[in-house]
């Protein structure tokens, strides 16, 4: 089962797959006017300190390289309190007519559930190791689950079948950039320690929900019980200690490091930013798939990768800032 359980919550292109698109997706985006004096007030600002982290916990995905438990020390840094929504992604398509790689390839990664009947007579592909991920041409970010589906309803939802050079673009524009996978996990904790959730150790504490994961049988009978099938708003549940939303659960996101499961064992533990090159890009928080039987990855110190150029209907992201010294 580890081959299932290291891979259900994602699914990666196929490194011969071409885009129709120019090397660098970004290439083309000039930052916005107003980026980035007046879009700091938004996000919240972390002092940075030394924390913990990391884990051991008997829960946990060794090989993922969740351990050691070690002290990092980050400088201050700014974070969003929430993952980009597609109302926020929209503004910067508009200003910039940006065409993600989902757009690109023509096709993105959909959960199978999800795909219309009409849409499903015209899927021919799905991931072997991972059958409930199919490839759905037409599928993008304003058409999550194909060309027959549409954002309505959903704009205050976490913008999703973005890659991370989508979402680079987009920090590029806004004048932001991706957290590191310590920033991203300093934020998380939310000024607990060594606790297994951004709330603390317990699930669903006195039964109450507090994030978007899968209740049920997965991958075919999803129960609902947190209120979602699907991604829920980005406000949805409640925030962390330090004001962030959704940190576990409802889509993965994007960090800025390469990932390794074995670079920071010995690594540097003064703002680490992860191993010099690598092949897929880490990502963190979990997804409305995840579930505890299959991919317990919702746990605030678990990690996950995809390739830059993915995109799925469970990975957005959040941005970060640096904070600036005047
Ligand atoms: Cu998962």
């Amino acid at each position: 089962m580890e081959t299932n359980m290291s891979a259900c919550c994602s699914a990666s292109r196929n490194s011969t797959a071409q885009a129709q698109q120019s090397d660098s997706p970004d290439a083309q985006i000039e930052p916005r006017n107003d980026a980035p004096a007046s879009n700091r007030e938004n996000m919240v600002l972390l002092n940075g300190g030394t924390f913990l982290m990391g884990t051991d916990d008997q829960e946990g995905f060794p090989s993922d390289g969740e351990g050691p438990i070690r002290e990092v020390t980050l400088k201050p840094f700014y974070i969003d309190p929430c993952a980009v929504t597609n109302a926020e992604f929209k503004q910067f398509i508009d200003q910039t007519g940006y065409k993600t790689e989902a757009e690109a390839f023509g096709w993105s990664f959909v959960f199978h559930l999800f795909v219309s009947e009409a849409t499903a007579r015209n899927v021919k592909t799905t991931v072997q190791q991972t059958p409930w991920w199919w490839v759905v041409e037409g599928a993008d970010w304003q058409h999550p689950e194909g060309p027959d589906s549409d954002l309505a309803e959903r704009m205050d939802h976490p913008v999703i079948h973005v890659s991370w050079n989508d979402a680079m673009a987009y920090c590029k524009w806004a004048g932001k950039r991706l957290p590191t996978e310590a920033e991203w996990e300093f934020a998380a904790r939310g000024g607990l320690t060594k606790k297994r959730y951004p709330w603390g150790d317990e699930l669903k504490p006195g039964g109450k929900h507090m994030c978007n994961i899968w209740q049920g049988k997965f991958p075919d009978k999803n129960n609902k019980s947190d209120g979602y099938a699907g991604t829920a708003p980005v406000r949805a549940f409640e925030p962390n200690g330090f004001g962030l939303y959704n940190v576990s659960g409802n889509v993965w996101e994007w960090c800025s490091d390469w990932f390794s499961p074995t670079y920071h064992a010995k690594g540097k533990r003064d703002n680490p930013s992860g191993p010099p090159k690598g092949e897929a890009r880490s990502m963190r928080g979990g997804s409305y798939l995840c579930h505890r039987s299959y991919c317990n990855r919702y746990r605030v110190a678990a990690r996950s990768k995809n390739t830059p150029d993915s995109s799925t209907g469970n990975i957005g992201f959040r941005c970060a800032a640096d904070v600036s010294i005047t």
